[in-house]
């Protein structure tokens, strides 16, 4: 890869090619080098990957790119600021100027500031990897403590974040060569002997900094594969050992998988002598966990569940790519601490091809937490439900979701009084209850939404609408784990709309001018870029530099804080036995316990629902609740569906194509039947982040989201003892055909 060569812009066949980085929006967790070709226009004409990016060398990771030009210049696209004129839910709106919209948006934002405090407003994000240092530093220069995803239980990727700092002083992801600009090539790197992927499936989701080819790639050079997943995938068809697990009971059958891996001496004894703290303590426990009783529990026979351990014992080095199911349980602590517990006690951390400390490239800002300090301890003490739940306190600065739609309900301990809504779409995705969730901003004064397109979100709360722009029409910069990476404007902004960090920079200067005293956006890259020693422009020059990585920090001293030997942790060791929990009142060691509905916790209520539901498998044509108006997208998935065994589907009389309501106690959605034998005949998975952008805007069908929103089986305020995870991958449910004149 000569990339250091290749200019960031040039002309090819009549066209102009701008090399830049895919980075929401619209929505995506990676990095890929990509190719923007525009025409004399000046207008977006495709889209191809990069050949010569290190990150994903020539390979489309996904076909949201492709598309990317029916995005751009999508008719329903958000052009202008907007106001409201009817009723919240009319959906009538009137256009304005920015500077309008800016004046309105300071008046009522810092008159409910004066009466209340800055803490009333709450500013809330979805997943967005690009926007959140932005909108934190926002939420930060009003004074505010919040910026929060409305996702119960937070449960996506902070559980596994929080719990990997607290017991092991770091997050860890599996070497998969990314590290390198070489990739697999580095002399750095081993090649993996196994690789579990364990809910996740990356070939398709590509999620958080982590392509699913990486993972190919090492099969290629001889890794070996472990899927644990209740569904047949690509990746589980071409695995080693496929374990075909019931969902939610993940804990079971890491703890099950331990205690084969101890009993049979599988375990590497140096390791666990002197690096982790706790070893005696997880083998009396995990001795609890005989495979028959997991068996039972997982739904996985016997003989698989010693395979896999052994495969995995005796590989070395050996890696996990863990997913959002393990998030995605109330059990989220538990299943994170016991599958850290696996890649522990077999000595796979921070060695080549085993789990590495992901951290952002040379210290430059990262995911969010933009500008903590400028609050006062008091002030970041009012996130929401932070005393009830230390673990929130590892890891990034955020609140509790469950305990702040409690609180914009109650008023208690201090009302919320408005919400900045910024890339984010939770009454058709994030949000469980979209009725409960929906009344609760209702009730707020004054609301603000920032998207590409106007949404049920929008459409049911916002007082005023702000249009993003793709990255397209922007600069910008990436930084997660690997390299730091340039976003190059190809085109101009369509219509009147602003990049998410001119949006921030432009409101945040208004409120505290000396937390964004640079000009251009440009230059407040530049300041970002510090720790690197470069500038935006020089960036912008250079291939996409990656630091150098150090494995064994803890043997030297350079993995702790305060410079000692050992792990980022109290005890300087990785903590299988965490005493922080014990000291909240948490069991120190992971056990198992059942989803709070399940065939087991509720057999009433298995009497009455019968199947066991996981929700939200991702697709490539989708990224949650977006794309759904983009035509060769959704044309790949034009519905909602569900997928059940043929077994069950003849159980329950439904067949192929066939339109039917999933049903819980909590409510239902509409889904069409695929009938496929990728699922379990007890278990049923269905997508997530359904609405129907074809459909009436206005309420009360808000884009058909009554119909098709799978959250409405999901409740808010079940999450896990430590305040993260729930269960929306664990439910139960029923099916039956949709009536006649019911759509
Ligand atoms: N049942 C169920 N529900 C789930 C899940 C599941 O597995 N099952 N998964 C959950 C998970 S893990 C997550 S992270 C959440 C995600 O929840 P969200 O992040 O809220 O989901 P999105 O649909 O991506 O919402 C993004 C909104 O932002 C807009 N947008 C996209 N790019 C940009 C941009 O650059 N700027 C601005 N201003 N707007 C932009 C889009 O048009 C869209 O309206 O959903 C959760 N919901
Ligand atoms: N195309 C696309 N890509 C995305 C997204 C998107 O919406 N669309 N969303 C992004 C976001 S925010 C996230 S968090 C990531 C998530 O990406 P992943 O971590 O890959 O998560 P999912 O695709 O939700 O689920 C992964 C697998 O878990 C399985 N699964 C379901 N229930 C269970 C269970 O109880 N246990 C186990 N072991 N497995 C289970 C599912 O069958 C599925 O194959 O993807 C990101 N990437
Ligand atoms: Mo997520």
């Amino acid at each position: 890869m000569d990339s250091e060569k290749i200019p960031w812009r040039w002309e090819e066949g009549g066209l102009t090619v701008t090399r830049s980085t895919a980075w929401s929006g619209p929505g995506c967790h990676n990095g890929c080098g990509m190719l923007l070709y525009t025409n004399a226009e000046g207008k977006l004409v495709k889209v191809e990957a990069d050949p010569d990016h290190p990150y994903n060398r020539g390979r489309m990771s996904c076909v949201r790119c492709l598309a990317l030009p029916e995005v751009v210049y999508h008719p329903d696209r958000l052009q202008h600021p907007m106001k409201r004129v009817g009723a919240r839910g009319e959906n009538k709106w009137e256009r304005i100027s920015w500077d309008e919209a800016y004046d309105t948006i300071e008046q009522r934002l810092n008159k409910i500031k004066a009466e209340y405090g800055a803490e009333s407003v709450l500013f809330s994000i979805g997943t967005a990897r690009d926007q959140a240092p932005y909108v934190s530093r926002l939420a930060y220069s009003f004074g505010s403590p919040h910026w929060i995803t409305m996702i119960s239980g937070y449960a996506c990727y902070l559980p596994r974040v929080a719990a990997g700092i607290l017991t092991q002083g770091a997050y860890l992801e599996p070497d998969l060569a990314q590290l390198y600009s070489a990739g697999c090539d580095d002399p750095n790197w081993t090649v993996p002997e196994c690789i579990i992927v364990w809910g996740c499936n990356p070939v398709v989701s590509n999620p958080d900094s982590s392509l699913g080819t990486w993972v190919v790639d090492c099969m290629k050079r001889g890794s070996k594969l472990i899927v644990v997943d209740p569904r047949l995938t690509w990746l589980a068809k071409k695995a080693d050992v496929w374990l075909q697990i019931r969902p939610g009971t993940d804990t079971a059958l890491a703890l099950g998988m331990l205690d084969i891996i101890v009993k049979e001496g599988l375990y590497d004894k140096e390791f666990v002598e002197q690096w982790t703290f706790g070893f005696e303590q997880l083998s009396a426990r995990v001795a609890e966990y005989p495979v028959e009783r997991v068996s039972e529990i997982t739904w996985i026979p016997k003989e698989k569940i010693e395979a896999a351990a052994r495969l995995f014992g005796k590989s070395k080095p050996a890696n996990i790519k863990w997913g959002v199911a393990v998030d995605m349980t109330r059990q989220s602590h538990a299943a994170a601490q016991a599958i850290q517990a696996l890649w522990t006690i077999t000595g796979n951390i921070d060695v080549p091809g085993g789990m590495f400390s992901a951290a952002p490239p040379f210290g430059v800002i990262g995911m969010a937490d933009w500008g903590t300090e400028y609050l006062s301890e008091e002030m970041l003490a009012k996130r929401f439900g932070v005393d009830k739940y230390p673990l929130y306190n590892f890891g990034f600065k955020v609140g509790q979701p469950d305990m702040c739609l409690e609180q914009m309900e109650t008023g208690v301990p201090y009302p919320i009084k408005a919400a900045w809504i910024q890339t984010t779409n939770f009454l058709a995705c994030t949000s469980p209850d979209p009725k409960r969730t929906q009344a609760a901003f209702e009730k707020l004064d004054f609301n603000v939404v920032v998207d590409l397109f106007m949404t049920p979100t929008a459409v049911a709360l916002a007082d005023i609408v702000l249009p993003a722009t793709t990255f397209a029409e922007r600069d910008g910069m990436r930084t997660f784990w690997q390299p730091i990476e340039i976003i190059n404007k190809a085109i101009e902004p369509v219509g009147d709309t602003r990049s998410d960090m001119q949006i921030c920079m432009d409101l945040g200067k208004r409120f505290r001018s000396d937390m964004w005293p640079w000009d251009t956006v440009q230059d407040m890259f530049t300041e970002m870029l510090a720790p690197s020693g470069l500038t935006w422009e020089e960036l912008r020059e250079v291939a996409p530099p990656y630091p150098p990585y150090e494995y064994r920090k803890h043997e030297k001293g350079h993995a702790r804080f305060d410079g000692g030997v050992g792990f980022n942790t109290p005890t300087g060791r990785i903590e299988l036995y965490c005493a922080a929990y014990e000291s909240w009142g948490i069991d120190p060691l992971p056990a198992f316990t059942e989803p709070d509905d399940s065939p087991v916790s509720s057999p009433d209520l298995y009497a009455e629902y019968p199947l066991v539901l996981t929700t939200g498998a991702r697709s490539w044509s989708s990224f949650h609740s977006e794309h759904r108006q983009i035509p060769h997208l959704r044309a790949l998935k034009p519905d909602p569906v569900v997928e059940i065994h043929p077994d069950a589907a003849a159980k329950y009389r439904v067949k192929d194509g066939d339109w039917v309501w999933l049903e819980n106690q909590r409510g239902r959605a509409r889904r069409k039947v695929v009938v496929t034998p990728i699922m379990d005949p007890r278990v049923v998975n269905t997508d997530h982040g359904w609405w129907l952008p074809e459909t009436e805007g206005a309420a009360p069908n808000l884009y058909g989201i009554g119909d098709v929103n799978i959250n409405n089986l999901v409740p808010w305020g079940a999450a896990g003892a430590t305040g993260f995870g729930a269960n929306y991958k664990s439910m139960l449910c029923k099916i039956y055909k949709v009536a006649e004149g019911e759509m």
